[in-house]
């Protein structure tokens, strides 16, 4: 079984039963235009996981080990957005309204998709979620059930928000989450820095945290 340096200890993992966990890499968030960046975030802080996460993907499917993708975004009607989610802030654009890239964080929209870069393979899932989490309300743990998934690699963004709740979520049903720093991204680099020290404080209260270029398959 391949066995990562990482923090706080190493990781030890079994690819039959492990896949990569790809969050929410869409256009809204990471390309410069869009919602992220009309938000006065600095999109770069984010665009440099894409080369990295790009490569290990390569290496990850060339081992024919799974990769699954989610988006964060909502039904056209935002009938699935709890209205606190809407309003909250005052942002010059909101959940919805049409952006650079079409409704924002709407399904089928062109900037809810993946990005060029990363785009799904035919057959990798992907798994469309409301939340900040890719467990509520979703699919997720069902596909992790059926490919007798039991360890987690997970990469996206943003690292303290989807990233973060995600392996929370995981770590509560007994997966074991080894987060990619190098493809992890926050707008924040006090927020990347500290959420990935979050996760491997106490122990590995969460998980556990290394580069991709640890993993050796
Ligand atoms: C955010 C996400 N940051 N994917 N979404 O709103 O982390």
């Amino acid at each position: 079984m391949p066995t990562v340096e990482a923090q706080p200890a190493p990781f030890t993992f079994a690819p039959e039963s492990t896949a990569l966990l790809v969050i929410d890499m869409q256009r809204d968030f990471l390309e410069p235009g869009g919602f992220g960046e009309s938000l006065g975030n600095d999109v770069s802080q984010l665009r440099r996981t894409i080369a990295p996460l790009a490569a290990f993907m390569t290496t990850w499917r060339a081992a024919g080990l799974p990769i699954i993708h989610t988006r964060e975004g909502h039904l056209p009607d935002l009938t699935d957005c709890p209205p606190a989610k809407l309003e909250r802030g005052a942002p010059s654009k909101r959940i919805g309204d049409p952006g650079a890239f079409g409704r924002i964080l709407i399904r089928g929209e062109y900037g809810h998709d993946i990005i060029d870069e990363l785009r799904p393979l035919p057959g990798e899932a992907v798994v469309d979620k409301p939340g900040k989490g890719a467990f509520y309300a979703t699919e997720l743990q069902e596909l992790l059930d059926k490919g007798g998934i039991r360890s987690l690699l997970v990469a996206g963004v943003t690292t303290e928000v989807c990233v973060h709740t995600t392996v929370r979520e995981a770590n509560d049903r007994g997966y074991e989450c080894l987060v990619l720093a190098d493809c992890v991204g926050s707008y924040f680099p006090e927020f990347q820095r500290v959420g990935l020290e979050m996760i491997a404080a106490q122990g590995g209260i969460f998980g556990w945290v290394a580069d991709s270029t640890s993993v050796r398959l």
